[in-house]
């Protein structure tokens, strides 16, 4: 919301051009019902308007959720291996256009090119991975109780799926849940992510390429207005959500109203352990990649790393004089390590979080802990990557999401210690070890309760191909990604067949053996 504002502001001092203008998708490009439109800017150069986008209201969500509906029977009828042969296509779309989504992604969201390639090599990766599902889609047959009586089950599609989505992996995210939506032959409206509308329209109009069939994708692009009326629709009988706690705690409470399926992807606060006998420099090397890669803006940012006593001090000097040599600059610049942060409010929270910082009892501030304003930098949200090392476990900046380039260092001495760190925190998304100890390791796998645990590696850089997500408060017990993901996607039927040409009662206590 912010930064559309801001944009507004900017647009009327600098661009005399005519702005691109984008529409939603409603089984055709549409205008929107509001008639009002937000501008997306690049965050790195707020002067530079990417377009004007709807801001979307109620009546255009009922409009896109009708069309969800007229497509429905037709969708869920075609049969997998179709819908299927539709997604393979999109995917050589995808592919096909991988250069331009990925200087479009980052001139809108900020992470540097190599990063916003890696996000649509994502979605393609989701894309071919998933697809593959229509020509599996398992179900299971079991032995019934009676004789000449058959039972299986099988999955079917749950209707119509609002997705909403978030900033910060403006292409794989979307992707994530529209392919196993879709191969699971439902239809779809995505609320797009407001910084970043114009990836999500990429894709749709990948979709559109490829040959699904209108009314199949739709989109809405807007605020908060529309995906309230999303969430609160009642022909909407899913709401898949990856965003901020707070707001996925109120669509949550509004689906349970509503009794709708709700998958929520939220917060993390996720942790590298670096143990005594661990590769420093390769533990130095993650901690600097999972910390500030994509600006510390993803739920699997390294933001404590938790490192053992006996290192403390080689680990602390050897990052810190990393981090001081990270290029912050545009993302679209070669030499740039660390883009801009999403917008101005995401800014200031930050900033805000680093004063909390300075302020706790005996943490230090190592390196950064500053906007930068000179030059070039004034025009967008740049933030200096930040370090606090003396951090102790229960500290502000220690327990809470940042999501920005800041992590904080906290020192330990035995592991059993260090796994009470990294579990004392509300969120249970990605944590991390580094150790040469085989039996470390392993016992560290079991001990730490989050949903992804990596050996030797940064806590961020999740496949497609296995379970994505977290406990806690990170989420609420499905998983995306993998073939878990169908479980969001589908409801069980089970099927029993009589075939013996008579009542056969089942849970009478009368069967002959
Ligand atoms: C996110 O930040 O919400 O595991 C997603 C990773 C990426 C996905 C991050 N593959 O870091």
């Amino acid at each position: 919301m912010a930064k559309a504002k801001e944009a507004k502001k900017s647009d009327k001092k600098s661009t005399k051009t005519k702005t691109a203008t984008y529409h939603n998708y409603i089984g055709e490009w549409v205008k929107s019902a509001s008639g009002e439109w937000f501008e997306n800017i690049n965050p790195a150069d707020t002067n530079d308007i990417i377009g004007r986008f709807p801001a979307s209201n109620a009546e255009d969500v009922q409009k896109a959720v009708e069309a969800a509906k007229n497509a429905a029977a037709k969708w869920r009828r075609t049969p997998a291996p179709k819908r299927a042969e539709i997604l393979f296509r999109l995917g050589e779309i995808l592919r096909a256009g991988k250069e331009q989504y990925t200087r479009e992604m980052t001139r809108e969201m900020g992470k540097v090119l190599k990063e916003a390639g890696g996000d649509v090599q994502e979605a393609i990766d989701c894309t071919y991975y998933t697809a593959g599902e229509g020509r599996r889609l398992h179900g299971f047959t079991t032995k019934a109780e009676m004789p000449n009586k058959y039972a299986m089950c099988e999955r079917q599609p749950v209707g119509i799926c609002g997705l909403i989505t978030p900033f910060n992996f403006p292409m794989a995210i979307p992707s994530w849940k529209l392919i196993p939506a879709l191969v699971c032959g439902n239809t779809v409206v995505i609320k797009s992510g407001e910084d970043v509308p114009l990836s999500t329209i990429n894709l749709v109009k990948a979709c559109e390429k490829a040959g699904i069939p209108k009314g199949v994708v739709n989109v809405v692009n807007g605020f908060g207005e529309a995906g309230a009326a999303l969430v609160n629709h009642a022909d909407v009988r899913l709401i898949s959500f990856t965003g901020s706690t707070d707001t996925g705690r109120i669509i949550a409470e509004a689906c349970a109203r509503n009794n709708k399926i709700v998958s929520l992807e939220m917060g993390g606060k996720n942790a590298i352990i670096v143990m005594d006998d661990a590769d420093i420099d390769n533990a130095v090397e993650g901690s600097l990649w999972g910390a500030f890669g994509t600006s510390g803006q993803r739920c699997t940012a390294s933001s404590r790393l938790v490192v053992h006593k006996k290192v403390y001090k080689k680990f602390c000097e050897k990052l810190v004089e990393k981090v001081k040599k990270l290029k912050v600059g545009n993302g679209l610049e070669a030499k740039t390590d660390v883009g801009p942060v999403i917008n101005a409010q995401a800014m200031d929270k930050i900033l805000n979080y680093i004063e909390i910082g300075k302020n706790e009892d005996k943490a230090t501030l190592a390196c950064g802990g500053n906007r930068l304003t000179k030059g070039d930098y004034k025009k967008g949200f740049f933030i200096e990557p930040t370090v606090f090392t003396d951090v102790k476990p229960g500290m502000r900046i220690e327990q809470e999401e940042i999501f920005g380039p800041v992590t904080a260092i906290i020192p330990f001495g035995t592991l059993d210690e260090a796994i009470t760190i990294v579990n004392g925190v509300k969120y249970g998304l990605s944590s991390a070890i580094y150790t040469q100890d085989v039996n470390q390791a392993f016992y560290a796998t079991q001990e730490l309760y989050t949903g992804i645990c990596y050996v030797n590696s940064a806590t961020i850089g999740a496949e497609v191909h296995l379970p994505f997500g977290g406990t806690k408060g990170t989420g609420n017990g499905h998983r995306e990604a993998g073939t878990q993901v169908l479980d969001i996607f589908t409801e069980w039927k089970s099927i029993y067949v009589d075939y013996s040409g008579k009542l056969q009662k089942a849970q009478i206590d009368e069967i002959e053996i």
